[in-house]
């Protein structure tokens, strides 16, 4: 009998991390856009971050970081490192394969007649994330090769934008019960981009086979999009029967949570409300891109939160009352990863969640302390201390860069993955 539990996959932030202010209408990668990054400290934040939730007894796995600067992906376009564009160069280094909540929409094998089925994420409408998929992919297949398992699923094709995880929920009783899954999808933000887009959710939906009387496809608002929710998981976060959200992350809440009671009535549904928490506060926070999980042994529920929600005076008063009711959130849980968090990309961006046995997962991506040991020590070793937007045409720069991650690599026994 096979054991299914959560498991989160962790992106492990690579070695050509930096801030080159790509994504529009990610307000945090504005505003730092040509800042100093700090790959090293980047990465070692991310891996101190897994072991404080193996810690907590949860399952922990990991993906390698994309092979970077995208040479394939320049030579396409009929250029190279050197002579690209800054913006295109910038986005052929971009690191950002270590949001793993953008990899994929996973839905777990009790939904889906009895296989877990993962559809890697287009990442379509942002240039510098639209070459991913194809590393993505590559890693997918093998850490989730038992067909007996596990579906892989090819992305969707464009025009229709898919992010993945990220702006996808599942509710359920435990999370080897069948769930309702929740798929927010945007039309328009305003100013900015909406990512997600109506269509490729259904697609996913209907390619995993997912039952539509368990299924709801929810719009995100406008004003979320935007203040700066260029992912649903800015605004709101699911685990188990709680959902966890903000006032104003759905265009039209009222008519969403009445589907969601309907198709799941033991759903317990928290709304921050903005006169508590400001939309501006919980995007500059991450609040609501906390991990939510169940902990071990009747524990209750953890928010495995950024530094920045407890260095938020609104944020972090609302959360101390939270816990002191008697819900189901009992913990807050601080952890730092500000070198991801100034691209935009809290806790739960840098992990996709899949509900599996970890027995049935290729053992390399799955975490130990031993192996996190080691992937600390090839980071510190080989990952570069920082890099500014100009070292980016350094040819130096690119050499340290593949190697450190063929470094890694080896010392995992992945090195089938390099290119
Ligand atoms: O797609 N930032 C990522 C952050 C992704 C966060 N993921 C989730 N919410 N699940 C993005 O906007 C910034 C890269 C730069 O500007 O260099 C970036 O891609």
């Amino acid at each position: 009998m096979s054991k299914l539990v959560e498991i989160n996959f962790d992106g492990i932030i690579g070695p050509s991390h930096n801030y080159a202010g790509l994504s529009l209408g990610n307000i945090a990668s504005a505003t730092n856009a040509g800042e100093v990054a700090y790959p090293r400290e980047a990465a070692l934040q991310g891996i101190a971050k897994m072991r404080h939730n193996m810690d907590l007894g949860l399952a922990q796995g990991f993906f390698m970081p994309l092979d970077r600067p995208n040479t394939r992906w320049l030579e396409t376009l009929a250029s190279d490192v050197e002579s690209a564009e800054p913006h295109m160069r910038a986005a052929s280094y971009s690191a950002s394969s270590m949001w793993a909540a953008n990899a994929a929409t996973v839905s777990p094998a009790p939904d889906a007649h009895g296989k877990c089925h993962l559809t890697v994420a287009n990442l379509q409408t942002m240039p510098h994330r639209s070459h991913e998929w194809a590393g993505t992919l590559a890693q997918l297949k093998l850490t989730f090769g038992n067909s007996k398992y596990f579906s892989v699923h090819d992305p969707i094709p464009s025009p229709f934008g898919d992010e993945g995880a990220a702006n996808h929920m599942r509710l359920c009783n435990a999370h080897d019960q069948s769930g309702i899954e929740i798929f927010v999808y945007g039309k328009t933000g305003g100013p900015f981009p909406a990512r997600q887009h109506l269509e490729a959710s259904k697609a996913v939906a209907r390619s995993h086979g997912l039952n539509p009387e368990r299924c709801v496809f929810a719009q995100q608002s406008e004003t979320a999009i935007a203040a700066g929710a260029f992912h649903n998981d800015v605004v709101a976060v699911a685990n188990e029967q709680v959902l966890f959200t903000h006032e104003l992350a759905f265009e039209d809440p009222d008519t969403v949570y009445t589907e969601i009671r309907a198709k799941f009535p033991e759903v317990e549904i928290i709304i921050v409300p903005a006169d508590q928490v400001t939309l501006e506060d919980a995007i500059k926070s991450y609040l609501f891109n906390a991990q939510l999980v169940t902990l071990p042994d009747g524990g209750g529920m953890a928010l495995i939160l950024p530094t920045e929600s407890r260095d938020n005076q609104p944020v972090w008063t609302y959360l101390q009352n939270l816990i002191a009711g008697n819900g189901s959130i009992r913990k807050l849980c601080p952890v730092d990863v500000r070198q991801s968090m100034a691209n935009g990309g809290g806790p739960a961006c840098l992990r996709l969640r899949v509900v599996a046995d970890p027995e049935t997962v290729d053992p390399r991506f799955v975490a130990s302390h031993d192996k996190l040991d080691l992937i600390a020590t090839v980071v510190e070793q080989n990952w570069p201390e920082h890099i500014a937007p100009n070292d980016l045409s350094n040819p130096a720069l690119i050499e340290q860069i593949q190697s450190a991650r063929k470094d890694l690599l080896s010392a995992l026994n992945l090195i089938e993955l390099d290119r």
